[in-house]
């Protein structure tokens, strides 16, 4: 059954409402207030919908988030059975700090078609849409760059890699500068750089490394319907981890999992820009009017595409 298109412009009201919430407190050094104006015009815009939604990846667990937490309803109850992915302020530090690059996130699936993510890292690997085998979460950084070149018919030197600056990241930064491969270096957002993989504009080939595991799921999303390549594997590094992981029916902590145990069947996924970055402008006010524009993927339609809103705020 596919996610009726009625949906669609539904669900970027939705992460258009929270990226202008968090609009209003871009650059005001505050990290909390940012992403409670997003969660809050997230909920708020969600509660409005036909659906019987549940949030799988959300704010975190009940006890540590009084909304948008993991299990929580929303919807009015009436309509669909939909599985709901929220991050509605992907990449507090560049609201708090009017940075480039803060986006409003949501990916909505039939139910069970979503993968429950916990809170934990997430290792990731994401190209464009590959032959099978050419590029492995399981190879080295040496032989995916290798296969890689070879497969897009391009020497290292011509491929860009998107890694987030991280310190546990310096030996595939080191590998990939022996390569001589182009690193694009994000600071932040790791949703936005997974999906730089998509489309040949961004020039990234491939994108590497260990990030949050909700926004792996999120990006997931976008790229099932893009039918580009990603694997993930989540990283359970503590036993407060494993514990939660556990609560949640995952018994082999180092399984790689292919996009499709990640996500399957229909899906819509919305991204609204607060700040502009790479994919999309940020909110733009005028009197009482706003721009906004949000990215848009919904698989049963092959939609993909920005849509930019011009509205009375
Ligand atoms: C990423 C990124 C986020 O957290 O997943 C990252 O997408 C992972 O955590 O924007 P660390 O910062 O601990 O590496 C963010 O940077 C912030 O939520």
């Amino acid at each position: 059954m596919a996610i009726d298109k009625k949906f669609i412009d539904q669900f970027i009201k939705v992460s258009t409402r929270a990226a202008l919430a968090s609009h209003y407190l871009v650059g005001k050094k505050d990290k909390i207030a940012a992403d409670k104006a997003a969660v809050d015009a997230m909920r708020y815009e969600l509660n409005k919908i036909e659906m019987n939604g549940q949030i799988v990846i959300g704010e975190g667990e009940l006890d540590e988030a009084p909304m948008l937490y993991i299990g929580e309803m929303v919807g009015t109850k009436k309509g669909p059975d939909l599985d709901i992915a929220v991050d509605p302020l992907e990449g507090t530090n560049f609201a708090a700090n009017n940075l480039p690059g803060a986006l409003s996130v949501i990916a909505v699936a039939e139910k069970s078609n979503l993968f429950n993510a916990p809170e934990t890292y997430m290792e990731k690997i994401a190209t464009s849409k590959i032959e099978k085998g050419v590029v492995d979460l399981d190879y080295s950084v040496k032989k995916n760059i290798y296969n890689l070149s070879e497969f897009k018919n391009k020497s290292p030197d011509q491929l860009t890699a998107c890694v987030m600056d991280r310190p546990r990241h310096k030996d595939i930064i080191d590998e990939l500068n022996s390569l001589n491969v182009k690193i694009k270096l994000i600071t932040d957002g790791d949703v936005s750089g997974v999906l730089l993989v998509s489309d040949k504009i961004y020039n990234v080939d491939i994108f590497l490394g260990v990030g949050g595991g909700p926004e792996g799921v999120l990006a997931a999303s976008a790229l099932d319907s893009l039918d580009c390549h990603f694997q993930g594997r989540f990283l359970f590094n503590t036993d407060e981890d494993k514990h939660r992981a556990k609560k949640m029916g995952i018994l082999d902590f180092k399984k790689k999992y292919e996009l499709n145990e990640i996500v399957s069947g229909d899906s819509i996924f919305c991204a609204t820009g607060i700040t502009t970055g790479d994919i999309v402008k940020g909110i733009n006010i005028t009197q009482d009017h706003f721009y906004s524009e949000t990215y848009v993927t919904h698989k049963s339609s092959g939609l993909n595409e920005i849509k930019r809103i011009n509205q009375k705020i």
